[in-house]
């Protein structure tokens, strides 16, 4: 099933694309009221019992081995730990862990040649240290089997938030079908087309857009800040990039953000911004 429904009277904070920044990640979920207790689980107090996490997607890759091999153990506990009462914890599924899965399980629609080998190595780093470790990579499918491509808050006829990993044209929104989960988990390819803006690259992201509160809010771009035209909104803002991670938190019918700068405790990727919403 790919649509989940969250439900409204809990409130929701919702992280970007972590790619292993673990430090961040908890820094982050502790602004937002959370604290950690000495075996690394969140508590849940009076502060945050109504507070649920939900993570937008690629949590894995990009980072080191060390800080990627923490962040699925700090997520799978707490994953485990959190819904123990109920779900408070969320994962929606991004293209790299979609990608992570399909090489660690030999996905036989995977073609496997020289330059899907070296992609394997380049962009998907995460892949090798499951294959070396078979206990990280046991907590890994787990977590991909708990994962879903579209969650969705409804507030009120007024107010509604869709959360995907990648953004998509409207038409596959919270669509139960293979073709629209590919769509809502991996956007049009950029490293494929360099040369072009992510406004020429996805057109309808700008056309669909409305002045309404029924938000589609998404990571995957990697942004220099939250970029929101209307009701779209774009919350990676390249923590492994050495810039910052954010979140957005939903609290009836209200949006709110924060974000915590990287903390340099791994090695930052390098990258060149395509400015989303550039006009
Ligand atoms: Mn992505």
């Amino acid at each position: 099933m790919s649509l989940m429904l969250l439900p409204p009277e809990n409130e929701y904070v919702i992280v970007g694309d972590v790619h292993g920044c673990i430090d961040e990640l908890k820094m982050l979920l502790q602004q937002q009221g959370f604290t950690l207790n000495e075996h690394g689980l969140l508590q849940i107090d009076a502060n945050n019992e109504h507070k649920s996490i939900v993570l937008l997607g690629d949590f894995i890759d990009k980072g080191s081995d060390e800080k990627l091999t923490e962040t699925i153990e700090f997520i799978y506990k707490n994953y485990q730990h959190l819904n123990r009462q109920r779900k408070r914890f969320y994962l929606v599924e991004g293209n790299h862990e979609n990608m992570v899965y399909r090489y660690i399980t030999n996905d036989k629609t995977l073609i496997i040649n020289e330059k899907t080998l070296r992609n394997k190595a380049k962009y998907y780093n995460t892949a090798a240290l499951l294959e070396k470790n078979a206990h990280l990579k046991k907590l890994f499918l787990d977590l991909y089997a708990w994962s879903d491509a579209c969650y969705q808050y409804k507030y009120d006829e007024n107010f509604s938030v869709t959360l995907t990993h990648a953004p998509c044209e409207e038409k596959y929104l919270a669509q139960d079908n293979t073709e629209a989960r590919k769509k809502m988990i991996k956007s049009i390819s950029r490293s494929k087309n360099p040369k072009m803006s992510l406004d020429a690259l996805m057109p309808y992201l700008s056309k669909e857009a409305k002045r309404h509160e029924h938000y589609h809010i998404f990571g995957h771009l990697s942004q220099a800040n939250i970029r929101q035209y209307k009701n779209k909104i774009c919350i990676d803002t390249s923590a492994i990039y050495g810039n910052e991670l954010s979140c957005v938190i939903i609290k009836n019918n209200q949006l709110n953000f924060d974000a915590v700068a990287f903390q340099g405790k791994q090695e930052k990727g390098s990258q060149t911004y395509n400015k989303l919403f550039d006009f």
